[in-house]
């Protein structure tokens, strides 16, 4: 009995539907790497930069850092930038996104003084990509804040606006002859929550109650001067385009019910939707039904006005269809409920605002960092959300990635990416206008508060070293293949240990 189920199963997987194997990236997808700079730089001091919120963090406590490490050296790339590229034409990638260090540029954090130190690195670093055809895509903001403006409150002053505009003008001028794809803002929810709300990330402000929401307000605000500013002044003659990158993870419900479904869909509006939703939706400003219960606890918990600022109508139609593209990070899946796994915190923040449940199976495979699992169809679930609720607009996916303990044979991270490619697959299928697959990363770099104990590389780096030697992975051969194929071969198993470029790269 069983044999004539899985029969007739082959003979439906084989006939009806077009094989899965045979599936193919479009010739113009893009595929490549990411990076940020205070992760892999180093220089922290060289030639004149300024110091950022995670040099005076890192130097001043070091013990918030898992293993008191820092990124005043990390890989090296300022010294090591053309073995970057090496690496880079060893993969056979068509981009490379990274971001720059504001206060490498503006030491001061104000664009009345320029580093031309600062500018000649990057410079070198993009010549450098566009010798071999590697595209340069640029984050703005990888959250390195100049210190001065962080004791200026940072993020929570209104003129951050401005400052931020000011700063990306000098990119624009300086590089945009060369580079066309900007990224405003790397993650939104990790500058305004980790940083503001909590202790998660440099300034590790801690202002529970209100520092997230004010936080987020000026940054869509900043985003917005920012993407006009390259519209009005530098898009006709540059020939670029503009948007910002979020972090989607996929929040579904944990079970069919209606609870749990309004449950997942305060988290989405909380996690993610109070940064996409003034840019990308129809309705404009902060998302109506957290916006909403922010108000009403505010008002419970006796705050004369809502702890989450409201836009005005100019704006709201200011900062919406501030975009050429959405930028995707996304790494994982939580399951929302309303009623179990609820956090027993009170005190008044953006978690116990949404006051929902959230749960990870166990038998998702776990990565080496304690919120990343392998869940099932988690890039489809959360791009055909995107889709359904902002339109038919270009994606790129600027982060996925999977983290191991050291490197080597590190086939957790293959198995990762290719769940995750399929996942890409089965979203473009679905009619999603997805354009692009970074991967997270191309080395190991400082990851935060996690220091060097958690590794991302497609490629490892030695941080015993002087040198920050680079050596490929088993997982750099393998996205190498599916670059080289545009197919994804799941019995592909690399047949040698060193890497060499391929003709033409
Ligand atoms: C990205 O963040 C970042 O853009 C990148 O710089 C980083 O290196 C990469 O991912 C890998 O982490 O420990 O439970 O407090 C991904 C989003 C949000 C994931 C914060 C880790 C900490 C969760 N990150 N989260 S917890």
């Amino acid at each position: 009995m069983k044999s004539v189920i899985v029969f007739s199963l082959a003979v439906v997987s084989c006939c009806a539907l077009p094989s899965k194997q045979d599936r193919k990236f479009p010739d113009d997808f893009i595929f490549g790497t990411a990076t940020a700079s205070y992760q892999i730089e180093g220089g922290w001091n060289a030639d004149g930069k300024g110091e950022n919120i995670w040099d005076y963090m890192t130097h001043n406590t070091p013990e918030v850092i898992k293993d008191q490490s820092n990124g005043d050296i990390a890989a090296d790339s300022y010294t090591n930038y053309k073995r970057d590229v090496e690496m880079m034409r060893e993969l056979g990638l068509d981009a490379y996104r990274f971001s720059l260090s504001w206060s490498r540029i503006l030491p001061n954090g104000f664009s009345n003084q320029i580093s031309e130190a600062g500018i000649a690195f990057y410079n070198n670093y993009i010549n450098e990509m566009l010798k071999y055809n590697i595209t340069p895509m640029i984050t703005l903001y990888h959250w390195d804040l100049p210190q001065r403006l962080s004791e200026l409150g940072g993020f929570t002053n209104p003129l951050f606006t401005d400052w931020f505009e000011d700063y990306a003008r000098v990119a624009y001028e300086e590089f945009g002859d060369r580079v066309k794809h900007w990224i405003t803002f790397n993650e939104p929810r990790e500058i305004c929550y980790e940083g503001y709300g909590s202790t998660t990330k440099a300034p590790r402000a801690n202002v529970t109650d209100i520092a997230t929401y004010i936080c987020a307000k000026n940054l869509v605000i900043a985003h917005a001067k920012a993407y006009y500013a390259y519209v009005n002044d530098f898009k006709d003659s540059q020939g670029g385009e503009c948007g910002i990158t979020i972090s989607v993870n996929w929040f579904g419900p944990l079970t069919d019910s209606e609870e749990d479904e309004a449950a997942a869909e305060i988290k989405r509006q909380a996690e993610w939707g109070l940064y996409a939703e003034p840019i990308y939706s129809q309705q404009g400003g902060f998302p109506k039904e957290f916006s909403e219960l922010v108000a009403k606890k505010s008002d419970e918990q006796g705050y004369p006005r809502s702890r989450m600022p409201e836009f005005t109508e100019e704006e709201k139609s200011y900062v919406n269809g501030a975009y050429d593209f959405f930028g995707v990070n996304h790494y994982t899946s939580y399951l929302i409920s309303a009623t179990e796994y609820l956090d027993d915190s009170t005190a008044p923040s953006l978690y116990s605002d949404a006051g929902v449940g959230s749960y990870t199976p166990p038998e998702w495979p776990l990565s080496a960092s304690s919120w990343l699992r392998l869940a099932p169809n988690s890039i489809y679930n959360a791009l055909t959300h995107l889709k359904e609720k902002y339109g038919d607009i270009k994606f790129y996916i600027t982060e996925n990635g999977w983290s191991e303990t050291s490197g080597g044979d590190d086939y957790n991270r293959i198995k990762y990416q290719r769940a995750a490619l399929e996942s890409v697959l089965d979203s473009i299928d679905a009619g999603v206008n997805l354009r692009g697959y970074m991967f997270w990363s191309l080395m190991d770099n400082f990851e935060w508060m996690e220091g060097y104990t958690e590794r991302f590389g497609l490629y490892s780096v030695d941080f015993e070293d002087p040198a920050r030697t680079r050596t490929p992975n088993k997982s750099a051969f393998v996205y190498k293949q599916i670059i080289k194929t545009r197919v994804i071969d799941h019995d592909y198993e690399p047949d040698s240990t060193t890497m060499t470029i391929d003709q033409g790269r």
